[in-house]
């Protein structure tokens, strides 16, 4: 038996709104503004909290150290933490700000993470995102790993790629796995936005390359007639669809998509029609630019919903932000859906609308990955989402994060103590170990 788990990242207390991503219109559009970090943090505790009381098996991945004083050393800042936080903001604010981001959130960007039936050799395979685009995400890597490999100490956590605009990787964020049944081999869909090797058309970052793509299905020793490579439209990147899942999301035998998404969209069926053949008939929901308009399916994030089959629950079921609930074109679509006699019958809304204004919906918060029940029962028990794990971390919350934070917050170097004393508590309930964090090695 095998099922899929969703491990969230856990939303540090650092998270604010500095507009580091470009392409990225939410963070761009919020940039500047106050944020919420308590509530940024409890909303996606909710999240989980209800995924595992659906009966899912839910994960947790901590926070990352930030402000983070390795990069900032490295970049020549010296002296005690203090002095180093007040010289930065002073000299290099923007690069303040993006050593502070509580980036690794959004957990769909940790790593991408092919499950053992898939793999030639067994294992489960992951390979940390190197998210060498944007300066803040390309700090995450390395302990993104330690992470991983604290969690799934059964599997084969590779290094990020190398750090050469050629291997640029954003991770599961474009990544779908198909398949028919969660215990059989399945179809991996890799899509990208741009060819290394050729010429870069969009007007913002293509974030993922072919040939990451490529590198990670060779290191996961993916089943080269299982596997697909499909080209996201320049059209979708430039309206702002920086990864591939804010327009399609996919799960089991079916995948949900807008009509812009892909650069050839019959192209892509047929490669996957072929991969999946003697496994399994995949369904295509494609959804028509003039029911959702390109624009729509981005503001309100449609296609970042969560896909998830419920225990006991007929179909699958849409886990959506309020703000798809509040486009008037997407809540009809979802309606239409649901009512139709296709794989999709529920629609529930949740609110993660602090993460949703850096651009970050609910399939943004979670890593999925496909486990045995065996496996599952490997995982380390400090991940794993329980009732009691809820509420000490809803405790914890409380104790730590601020109320809120505006830009003018930032430069405090009480601050620094104050994230540090949290991270330090967490790896106790976490059981992550004394050295998880760079500041306590
Ligand atoms: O990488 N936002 C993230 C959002 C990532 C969403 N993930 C997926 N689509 N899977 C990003 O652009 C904004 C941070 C800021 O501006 O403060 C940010 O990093």
């Amino acid at each position: 038996m095998a099922r899929e788990a969703n491990f969230d990242g856990l939303i540090g207390p650092t998270h604010n709104y500095a507009g580091l991503s470009d392409g990225n219109l939410a963070s761009s559009q919020n940039a500047g503004k106050v944020s919420y970090p308590r509530a940024a943090a409890l909303q996606g505790l909710q999240k989980m909290k209800y995924l595992h009381d659906a009966g899912m098996w839910q994960g947790v991945l901590p926070p990352q150290q930030r402000p983070f004083f390795p990069a900032l050393r490295a970049l020549g800042f010296s002296g005690s933490d203090k002095v180093i936080y007040e010289n930065v903001w002073k000299q290099a604010p923007r690069l303040a700000k993006n050593m502070l981001s509580a980036s690794s959130m959004w957990a769909a960007n940790a790593a991408t993470i092919s499950p053992s039936i898939d793999c030639g050799d067994g294992y489960l395979h992951i390979t940390p995102a190197n998210l060498l685009t944007m300066l803040h995400r390309s700090v995450e890597h390395e302990q993104t790993a330690r992470a991983l490999k604290n969690a799934f100490p059964f599997a084969i956590v590779h290094e990020a790629l190398p750090m050469q605009a050629l291997f640029s990787d954003e991770g599961a964020a474009n990544h779908v796995r198909l398949c028919g049944s969660r215990g059989d081999q399945g179809v991996e869909l890799f899509v990208y936005g741009r060819d290394g090797f050729g010429l870069n058309k969009t007007n913002y970052p293509a974030r993922q390359t072919l040939q990451a793509a490529k590198a990670v299905t060779r290191r996961h020793h993916l089943r080269e007639e299982r596997t697909v490579f499909a080209r996201q439209s320049e059209r979708a990147i430039n309206a702002g669809a920086f990864h591939n899942d804010v327009v399609c999301v996919g799960t089991l035998d079916t995948l949900f998509y807008h009509e812009h998404a892909f650069a050839e969209t019959q192209q892509m069926q047929a490669d996957i029609t072929k991969a999946a053949e003697g496994l399994f008939d995949p369904k295509f929901i494609e959804v028509p630019a003039d029911e959702v308009p390109l624009a729509d399916a981005i503001s309100s994030y449609l296609f970042n919903s969560m896909l998830v089959k419920i225990p006991q629950t007929d179909g699958l079921t849409l886990i959506s932000p309020l703000e798809t609930q509040e486009s008037q074109t997407a809540r009809q679509y979802c309606e239409r859906l649901i009512s139709g006699n296709g794989p999709i019958s529920n629609v529930t809304y949740l609110d993660v609308r602090q993460s949703m204004q850096n651009g970050g919906g609910p399939a943004c918060l979670r890593l999925r990955v496909c486990l045995k029940t065996e496996e599952w029962a490997k995982v380390r028990p400090g991940h794993i989402l329980t009732d009691s794990l809820f509420v000490t971390l809803t405790d914890w919350v409380h104790k730590h994060y601020r109320e809120s934070l505006s830009p003018q917050d930032l430069p405090d170097p009480l601050f620094i103590q104050e994230n540090l004393n949290a991270l330090d508590e967490l790896t106790q309930i976490m059981s992550l170990g004394s050295d998880f964090y760079p500041f306590q090695r």
